[in-house]
């Protein structure tokens, strides 16, 4: 195997020195601001050095729409070659190291082989997802009309042995969790007797979950349309969290930003979650419409930072069953995927450290004496900080790039990649959905 191009540490840290004297006077003159308000800067990098998020193996080709994709050059072809990407963004960003894979787009040949090329990368394998949304070559049964929750129990037998499947080869590759998100659903009024699907979803459910080792947690996946456009058997957070209820202690409720109604409050339906001990984590990304899995906190940055506003509110009370596993799920249709995936992981330390410096004694104050305008103005004190130089020194001490977008563009790392990887002629890039 020919040598394969890496960004090396040397090239970061030379990069890294082009923009050191200023991100020092920056971080200093931050520093001298937030302490006026009681906050300590070395507090803040240290919480901003700690924030992990796992990056989609799938996020890390170019996406595409239902009406076309554009192929970007040098994309991976492989998950050998998608978890070279990920080791980049890693390198890099410093707070990705884990990948959540996908199943079958992702079945490695050798697992052990597979392990090994992650850990040498400094990369460990997060949430696995199964696939019962797609037709694959040579499966005996369609999910044409449903998989779990399929009228025929061979169908959804099939779908359930899939899962299964995917839990055994994540317990061979050091996972801890497993989601679950099905696009069954009706296109059409009358199609689908709503009870009876979600009665035969739980069913097959509680066949995976029997599986289930006593270590790993069960992810449940909502979304309220798509593929589906008239009723989604698991359509939003409610119907999710009765199944979680059902289902046991492993089971949790996991929130994909796009997948909510246009408007629903978010943040509130993360602090139910919360609340009743149900909240699996995140598909991190961001939407104008739909499920459009653009960029994390590229249209509603302060929606993201309100979600955080709750889960740091938890993180300080130190909840019970408050452990929540944070994923990217976007796709990539104009951008370069490893710069997407950097801005995004940089947008959510960014949102998690602003929520760090919510002065929390004096919103509680505000909550109580019903001071709405004061209550705001706590948060907007925080969410209009301008946290970079806490994020970027937290990148430089842990080893990363000061300007993760500017050095992965000095190294030329995609045109090194466009040589290594030509396209295969006529092929479309597995696992692009
Ligand atoms: C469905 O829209 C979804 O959010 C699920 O997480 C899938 O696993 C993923 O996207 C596939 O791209
Ligand atoms: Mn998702």
């Amino acid at each position: 195997m020919t040598t394969q191009f890496e960004i090396s540490d040397d090239f970061i840290a030379h990069e890294n020195d082009k923009g050191k004297a200023w991100l020092e006077e920056d971080y200093d003159e931050l520093g001298k601001r937030l302490r006026r308000r009681g906050l300590f800067i070395e507090d803040l990098t240290q919480k901003a050095q700690s924030f992990r998020v796992a990056v989609p193996s799938w996020g890390v080709g170019t996406g595409g729409t239902r009406f076309a994709r554009f192929p970007g050059q040098g994309e991976p072809r492989n998950i050998h070659e998608k978890l070279e990407d990920c080791g980049t963004i890693f390198k890099l960003v410093r707070t990705t190291p884990g990948v959540s894979l996908h199943i079958p787009w992702d079945k490695p040949e050798d697992h052990a082989e597979l392990r090994q090329f992650a850990n040498d990368r400094g990369l460990h394998f997060d949430a696995m997802n199964s696939n019962t949304f797609q037709d694959q070559s040579g499966q005996p049964l369609s999910y044409k009309f449903g998989s779990l929750t399929h009228t025929d129990p061979a169908v959804r037998q099939q779908a359930v042995e899939h899962n299964l499947e995917c839990i055994a080869l994540g317990q061979q590759l050091g996972s801890k969790a497993h989601t679950v998100w099905i696009g069954d659903g009706g296109n059409f009024p009358g199609q689908q007797n709503f009870r009876q699907a979600l009665k035969r979803y739980l069913e097959s459910m509680q066949e995976i979950y029997a599986g289930l080792p006593d270590d790993w947690r069960l992810f449940i996946e909502h979304k309220f349309y798509e593929p589906a456009f008239y009723s989604t058997v698991i359509n939003d957070w409610g119907v999710s969290y009765h199944c979680a209820r059902e289902l046991g202690p492993k089971a949790f409720c996991l929130v994909d930003l796009g997948h909510h109604a246009p408007n629903v409050n978010i943040e509130m339906v993360v602090a139910r979650l919360i609340q009743f001990g149900k909240l699996a984590g995140f598909h991190f990304n961001d939407s104008k419409y739909g499920d459009d899995d653009l960029d994390a906190g590229s249209i509603k940055p302060f929606q993201l930072f309100l979600i955080f506003n709750e889960l740091v509110d938890a993180e300080l009370e130190k909840l019970d069953n408050f452990d929540p596993a944070y994923m990217l799920d976007q796709s990539h249709n104009v951008t370069d995927p490893i710069e997407s995936l950097m801005s995004s992981a940089n947008e959510l330390v960014r949102a998690y450290v602003q929520a760090h410096l919510v002065n929390r004694e004096a919103l509680t104050e505000s909550q109580e004496k019903n001071d709405p305008l004061m209550a705001l103005a706590c948060l907007k004190q925080a969410f209009t900080v301008d946290v970079s130089p806490i994020l970027g020194m937290a990148r430089q001490r842990e080893g990363g790039a000061i300007d993760p977008v500017a050095t992965y563009r000095a190294s030329n790392y995609r045109r090194h990649k466009a040589e290594e990887r030509p396209a295969k002629k006529g092929a479309a890039a597995s696992g692009i959905v």
